[in-house]
Formats: C-alpha cells, structure tokens, sequence
C-alpha cells in the first residue's frame, strides 16, 4: 500500500488533519488502534476556540457543530461564596463555543466516510520506520498479518501514550514535564445544567468546574485526590461534594442525576521537543499535555493541526518545504503560550496539599486582583478564547 501520508492515531487531531488533507487533494490513511465506538466512548474536551471552530469550517464539518452548539461570551469565576464574570465578548470580541469533542470526533468519523477517507480500526503493533529518510514506512497488524504503507510523511496523531513520540531517539528529544499533586472526578448526567455559562470555583475545599454539552446534558468535575478511585464516588457523594464548592445561590438550584459516565482524569503539564524528527511530524497529545483547567487541550491540538496542514499544502501544491520545515517551531511557540496559561489557571484556582497560609493568601489575592482589575481580565479572556495561530 502507498499513501501520500501516514496518520497514526484516530482521534480528533487525526481525523481533522486527514479531512483537511483530504480536501485539498491529498491523500492520506489512518491507522487507528481502537474501534471506533471505543474511541467515541472517551469523554473529554467540552469548550472550543473560534480558530478550532474555523478549521472545522475550512474542513467541511461544521454543519452540526453550527446547529447543536452554544456559544458563550464569558465565565464564571467563583471563590468560596463570591462570584465574578469574565466577559470574553468584551475584552477580546471573541466567544467560544461549547461543542463536546465526542461530538466532534463523530462529525469527522461522518465525514470521513462521505470522502471514503481510509481509516483502518484495530491497527495492532504501528511502526514507524525510517522516518528520518525520504522513504518512511509504517508497519501494522490489523488482524491479517503485518501489513506495509510506504509514504511521504508520517503525522504522530496518537496521543499521550502512542508509538510517534518515542520514534524520536533520546537524543534528540527532550521532555518537559510537571504532574500536579491531584485530579479531576468528572459526572456526565442528563440534567440542565446550572448555568448557563461555565462555572469555575476554587473552594477552601477544592478546585469544581460546572459545563454542559446541550440544555439536558452537563458535565461537572471536582478536584480529588490521585489516590481516589471513581468507586470511592458514589453519586450522592459527588452531588454533595460539587454543592459544597460553588456559591450558594447555584448550589441551591443544581439539579442532580444519574451519572452516565464517570472517570477521574490525573493532570500534568507535558511537551516533547521538536515536534517533528525527519518525515515525522508530532500533533496534539502525542506532543503535549495541558492540565484541563483552561479548556486548551483539544484547541492546542487544533493550531497545531493548523500549522501542520497548511504546510503540507504548501509543499504539495507549491513545492515549498519552508512550512514542514518550520513546523515545530511554530507550533510550540503557540503550545508553551498554552501550557503557561493552563499552568497559571490550576495554580489560581485549585487547593494543593502543601500550600501555606502564605501560599493561600497570594491564591486569594490573585483572585481579588482579577476580580477588580480590567487589564487582568482581560488577559484571561485573550487566552481563554484563543491567541492568534
Ligand atoms: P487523542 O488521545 O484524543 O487520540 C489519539 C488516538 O490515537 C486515540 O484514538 C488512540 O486510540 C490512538 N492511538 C494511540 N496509540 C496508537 C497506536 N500505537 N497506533 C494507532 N493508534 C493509536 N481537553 C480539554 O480541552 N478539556 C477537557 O476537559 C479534557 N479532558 C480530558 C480528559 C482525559 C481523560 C484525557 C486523556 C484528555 C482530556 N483532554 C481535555 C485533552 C483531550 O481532549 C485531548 O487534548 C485530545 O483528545 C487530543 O486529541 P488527539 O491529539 O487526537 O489525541
Ligand atoms: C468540559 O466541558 O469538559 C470542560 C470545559 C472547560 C474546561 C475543561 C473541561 O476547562
């Protein structure tokens, strides 16, 4: 088999990268581990930056995103019983979108099939072969025996855990990584949610984010510790939990449900430089991990879909390397911006074990200061909604 590029990973960066190219003219096959109802069962990301957003115009697959989407103009920022809005519509003119990435990924798998793009589930044992060449090959097993795809180039879409990263030899790699001392428990529950913006709370008890995915579907977290296991967490327990960490007034009115699906999701700071290693290119998680705090994980993996795209493009239709070659340059630039924004909002509003009462003075102090300053709101708001690709 011979394909033009090589997608390892069939989640959103790999699917949104594959219908890009595809739409432009280039062919490409993804290699996907999991079944497709496994990887739709995942989920995770809820808020979406306009420049995702546009990319998933550019690619055609925005039509139920245009349809079933909320767009939010601000958040909730809450500490203890007191409450502030950051109005993003007004400090950058910019909202974002709530869209879930389940919903997401099923819009690019639909559209994917209208293509007739090759996606190849079950692939068993991927590996990346002289990806340093002009010649790269990919190997797999996807239930016939090892099979070959001799290509152009190779796009590492597997995430966190995939084989892309580590092709890149030790010696040319360096990790940054920072694991932070807790994690999110997060409920699924078919029941309207709080409010009708997001809900950020730091309590003395600890970090609580209220989201939704539609008017009967929400989602909230709590931060636990990363000895908890979601058995500890009956639903009762959550419900009451997340009541005693947001203000009173929305803990009065929480409607409460059944959960539909529970998980805790550790949290870590991660990027992997380069990004790209020969005809080897790294995107999303593959490269990089933010903790969720500042909704960037999925809207990181799009820019980089972005930079990554555009230069294939370039050197298909134009015969320019310039964009391949300055790939990972581009995209981590973009990616440390994220991973200091994400940083700084779970150091703002999450309780850590070993912080003093020093510790916790300049916690609230940041709060206040955010709370009575427009130029710091509206920081947060030009990264909350998206810096420029
Ligand atoms: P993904 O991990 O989504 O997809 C990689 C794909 O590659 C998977 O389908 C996997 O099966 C496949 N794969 C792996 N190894 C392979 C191999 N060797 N061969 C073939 N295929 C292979 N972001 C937010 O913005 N907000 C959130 O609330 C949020 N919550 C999250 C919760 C969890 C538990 C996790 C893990 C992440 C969360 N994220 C969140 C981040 C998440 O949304 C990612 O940013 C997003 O999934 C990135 O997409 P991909 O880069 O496609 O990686
Ligand atoms: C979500 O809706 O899942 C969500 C929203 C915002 C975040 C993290 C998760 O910062």
């Amino acid at each position: 088999m011979r394909t033009q590029v090589v997608i390892i990973g069939g989640g959103p960066s790999g699917l949104l990268l594959s219908q890009l190219l595809d739409k432009n003219g280039i062919d490409s096959v993804v290699l996907e581990r999991k079944t497709r109802d496994y990887v739709l069962g995942r989920i995770r990301a809820g808020v979406l930056e306009v420049g995702f957003v546009d990319l998933m115009r550019k690619a055609g697959v925005a039509a139920n995103m245009d349809a079933h989407s909320f767009t939010h103009d601000g958040t909730i920022i809450a500490y203890n019983n007191e409450q502030f809005r950051i109005d993003f519509t007004k400090h950058t003119g910019t909202p974002v979108v709530v869209y879930g990435q389940t919903e997401v990924t099923r819009d690019l798998y639909e559209a994917r099939e209208v293509m007739d793009g090759k996606i190849i589930f079950n692939s068993e044992n991927v590996q990346i072969h002289d990806a340093e060449t002009n010649a790269p090959y990919v190997t797999f097993d996807a239930g016939n025996g090892e099979e070959r795809i001799d290509c152009d180039y190779i796009a590492g879409c597997d995430g966190f855990h995939g084989v892309s990263r580590p092709t890149i030899p030790d010696n040319i790699r360096r990790d940054y990584e920072k694991s932070y001392p807790f994690g999110w428990l997060g409920v699924l529950s078919e029941t309207p949610p709080v409010n009708h913006e997001l809900i950020y709370s730091s309590s003395d008890r600890g970090f609580a984010l209220c989201s939704m995915r539609h008017e009967n579907l929400s989602r909230y977290y709590i931060q636990v510790p990363l000895s908890d296991g979601v058995e500890k967490w009956s639903d009762d327990a959550f419900w009451d939990e997340l009541r005693r960490r947001i203000p009173q007034e929305f803990a009065d009115k929480l409607i409460t449900g059944p959960s539909i699906e529970k998980s805790i999701a550790p949290l870590r700071s991660f990027v992997s430089e380069p990004m790209q290693w020969g005809h080897l290119f790294l995107c999303g998680d593959a490269a990089h991990i933010v903790p969720p705090t500042g909704a960037k994980g999925l809207n990181t993996a799009a820019s980089d879909i972005h930079y990554l795209y555009n230069a294939f493009v370039d050197f298909y239709r134009n015969n320019n390397e310039d964009g391949l070659k300055t790939y990972s340059n581009r995209a981590l630039a973009r990616i440390w911006k994220a991973e200091r924004f994400s940083w700084w909002m779970t150091n703002l509003l999450h309780r850590f074990p070993d912080q003093s009462g020093f510790d916790l003075k300049m916690q609230r102090a940041d709060l206040e200061f955010l709370r009575d300053n427009e130029a710091a709101q509206r920081v947060l708001a030009e990264n909350y909604v998206g810096l420029p690709y």
